[in-house]
């Protein structure tokens, strides 16, 4: 399939603002589904509410736009009674980070088969840039006019400690790890996260002093470092640092395919109800020990 046949051109123009960063980031998921050549009948985006909500619309690939925060537990529903289907996820900083975080990191947690993509801009963007659980400390924003005092936290730690085998981060401009990172997120077995950074001019940038793409764009590059070389660095050190790269990539057993193993053991009569093995506790550190 070319680049036109994804796109839905009945659907076109897109509305998101001029220099919005989720243009680069529909174009690094085409790029990386002709690269791939994803069988797209065999394929399901679904994304939450936001101005990122908005990308699975205009795909012409099978796709929910469900409600906000929701989007996780929308696509996990589709992966338990369709197994074989590829599952993309489209979500924000707030769809994802504030009312779905419970979503996140539970999926996560049961490794559930699918790719989830997160345009985080630092701002509730769609309703007009109220702060998100991953606005910088002091950035403006209209629900923090005085500068944000609230902590904030990065959503790859979080899918890292939850027990996600892929998670990767990179500023939208970055197109080609962007592209690659997406790719690797597909055909990962299990509940990989890829973030985009990316400039919401409109509120954001606005707000804090920054009035075009490019300046946001060299703002986030400013303070870019790679995961790999600030492993060794404590929290003082990385104070106002935007950490990029490929934060995990590792194998863990998915959750839907011990399922259904499950179902149809129990339903053959192969598997049959049995007391706990007293060795449970033993087992559940060696699995602790393999995230
Ligand atoms: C249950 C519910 N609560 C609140 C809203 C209002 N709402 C819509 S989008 C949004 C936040 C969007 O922020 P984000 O997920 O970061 O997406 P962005 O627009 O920045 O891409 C909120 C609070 C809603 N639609 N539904
Ligand atoms: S409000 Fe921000 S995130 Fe939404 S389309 Fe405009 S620039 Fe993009
Ligand atoms: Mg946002």
């Amino acid at each position: 399939m070319r680049n036109r046949d994804i796109l839905r051109k009945d659907r076109l123009p897109m509305i998101f603002c001029p220099g919005c960063g989720i243009y680069m980031v529909i174009k690094a998921f085409i790029d990386a589904l002709n690269e791939l050549k994803l069988d797209l009948n065999n394929t399901v985006v679904v994304s939450g509410i936001g101005c990122s909500g908005r990308i699975s619309g205009y795909f012409n690939i099978d796709s929910l736009h469900t409600t906000h925060g929701r989007a996780i537990a929308y696509a996990t529903g589709i992966k338990l009674f369709r197994p074989n289907l590829n599952l993309i996820v489209f979500t924000g900083d707030g769809d994802v980070g504030a009312i779905g975080i419970g979503h996140f990191l539970h999926t996560a947690r049961r490794n559930i088969d699918m790719a989830v993509i997160c345009i985080n801009n630092l701002n509730y963007g769609l309703t007009g840039g109220q702060s998100s659980p991953t606005t910088p400390l002091d950035a403006w924003t209209y629900t923090t006019p005085y500068g944000n005092i609230e902590g904030f936290y990065d959503l790859c730690e979080l899918a890292v400690a939850a027990g996600a085998v892929y998670v990767a981060r990179w500023i939208v401009s970055e197109e080609k790890q962007l592209k690659e990172s997406i790719k690797k997120a597909i055909k990962k077995k299990g509940f990989a996260y890829v973030e985009a950074v990316s400039p919401c001019v409109t509120n954001f940038g606005r707000l804090n002093d920054m009035k075009t793409s490019r300046e946001m764009i060299a703002f986030f590059r400013e303070r870019e470092v790679r995961v790999e070389e600030v492993k060794n660095e404590s929290r003082e050190e990385l104070r106002g640092k935007l950490i990029v790269g490929e934060f995990i990539d590792r194998e863990r057993p998915e959750f839907t395919e011990q399922y259904w193993m499950l179902v149809r053991g129990v339903q053959d009569g192969t598997i049959k109800l049995r007391k706990p093995k007293l060795d449970w506790f033993e087992l559940e550190l060696r699995r602790k020990e393999a995230l």
